[in-house]
């Protein structure tokens, strides 16, 4: 179990401290857990249309861009869909080039496989003029979200993103509910979009962008009421940018890490690779004051956000978070469990990469989702180069119920946050000081640092396993992991 103290020695080690060290092990014991039951079976209906909307967004200086974008309107659509509902989506595809051809990814839901959006290997995709559709019942709740899954720099790039959030998880509602959504653009000085990948950035640490924001906005200001519990969905939908976030002398507790509700974290910050998630609860301030939230991974901290506190006091209780309900998921079998490493490796120090087998899957993939080069690798295997017509093997096979322990390890000197689709790991130790054992969909891989995750085979398919830095993924750092 984890105590109140050894939270404080990690957050001491979190916040960079080299004296402390923070071994953690086992599972969490978490005994005032409730369990989300469904509170909704209606049908809720969406309509995406994926297309060009130029726009001059608060932190482009007054510049308009092209963006692709999910909704008129919307920069990121926010769906909102209670525990038990069942979402129908049709999408259609109006992207503005022929053969840009797209599906969608949820990123984080535990749905069938072929609901998972991944172009030739779960689906067709669908080409420019038209329509496609998913049709599930989300089995978790929290804060996920959506995405195409081919050509994805260009696509983050230019801001097709959205937020799905599965509600059913509080025991008490909080005050007011803010989402803030942090992404770069790679804009050059005379207002237009730069190259989305490079070479050098995707050897590297990912090619990054030259505007920092939340919410479109370089500076998002929120106005919220004032000494009140109010709950925070920070999203990092950046394709490269590593952050650590926390708020400026407030108080304020971790209660969801991917969606995955927690015994509350008093932790002073968070660190986020690309397509992480965080929910706090955050105490406002007193009328009249400003809660600052900042990202303390930058040389400088930088501050993505203020929290302006207006109208009178809500509360004046001690500030205590209750842990959000936790959905029943399948306990990982430690004891039982089968060890499987996955290596996550730079291409040229890697020994020569496997070539695949060209007729293993028999899966041909489209041009457009072929790496133009590969840096890196998992287990030696690099997502097919320009001359692989087709899918290699899988880099596992899992039987679905059974239990496994994913031994991580990163040989390369650049962070890695490393994503499952339809499935959550359950982090149960790190070589390095690190965070407490929670469950999550993406964890971030430091520098050299091992990682054991455990992990039960979930739905039957075959699920990507991926670097979320997008040039990572796009250049070699992918494959698939297969459930019997
Ligand atoms: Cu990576």
């Amino acid at each position: 179990m984890v105590t109140r103290r050894e939270l404080l020695v990690g957050a001491a080690a979190f916040s960079g401290s080299a004296a402390a060290s923070f071994a953690f092990g086992g599972q969490k014991v978490a005994a005032r857990e409730i369990i989300a039951t469904p509170i909704a079976h209606d049908t809720k209906n969406l309509f995406l249309d994926l297309a060009e909307r130029p726009a001059a967004l608060p932190c482009f200086n007054g510049h308009t861009l092209p963006l692709w974008t999910f909704q008129e309107g919307s920069l990121y659509p926010i769906v909102r869909v209670k525990l038990g509902e069942r979402l129908d989506t049709v999408f259609k595809n109006d992207l503005p080039r022929a053969g840009e051809y797209a599906s969608i990814h949820w990123h984080g839901l535990r749905i069938p496989n072929d609901q998972d959006g991944v172009p030739f290997m779960t689906q067709q995709p669908v080409e420019p003029g038209s329509q496609g559709s998913y049709s599930f019942v989300p089995p978790d709740t929290g804060s996920f979200f959506f995405h195409t899954h081919c050509n994805t720099s260009e696509h983050f790039g230019r801001g097709l993103i959205g937020a799905i959030i599965i509600e059913g998880d509080e025991v008490e509602p909080p005050d007011a509910e803010y989402v803030l959504m942090m992404k770069d653009w790679r804009v050059s000085p005379d207002g237009k979009f730069l190259p989305f990948t490079t070479d050098e950035g995707a050897a590297k640490a990912g090619t990054p962008g030259t505007i920092r924001s939340v919410n479109g906005e370089s500076k998002a200001v929120f106005k919220v009421p004032s000494s009140a519990n109010v709950r925070i969905r920070f999203y990092n939908v950046d394709a490269t940018r590593i952050s650590e976030v926390g708020f400026e002398d407030a108080e304020s507790a971790i209660i969801a890490i991917d969606g995955n509700g927690l015994e509350p974290l008093l932790l002073p910050s968070w660190r986020l690779g690309p397509a992480m998630r965080v929910d706090f609860l955050l105490r406002t301030a007193p009328p009249g004051k400003t809660i600052r939230f900042v990202d303390y991974f930058a040389k400088e901290p930088v501050v993505l956000a203020e929290f302006v506190s207006e109208g009178p006091p809500k509360r004046t209780d001690a500030f205590v978070a209750t842990p959000l309900k936790v959905m029943p998921f399948p306990k990982v079998d430690v004891a039982k469990a089968q060890h499987i490493p996955f290596i996550f490796s730079a291409t040229a120090t890697g020994a020569a990469i496997a070539e695949f087998d060209k007729n293993a899957s028999g899966i041909h993939i489209g041009s457009l989702c072929l790496a133009k080069r590969t840096f890196w690798a998992i287990n030696k295997q690099a997502w097919p180069g320009m001359t692989h017509k087709d899918l290699g093997p899988p880099l596992a096979v899992l039987k679905s119920g059974r239990s496994y322990i994913f031994d991580l390890q990163n040989t390369t000197p650049n962070s890695h946050p490393i994503h499952i689709h339809g499935h959550t790991l359950e982090i149960l130790s790190s070589s390095m000081p690190h965070v407490p054992p929670h469950r999550a969909d993406t964890v971030l891989l430091r520098p050299n640092e091992r990682i054991q995750a455990g992990v039960v085979g979930g739905a039957p398919g075959k699920w990507m396993f991926h670097c979320h830095i997008i040039d990572h993924q796009e250049a070699g750092m992918m494959g698939y992991i297969e459930v019997v």
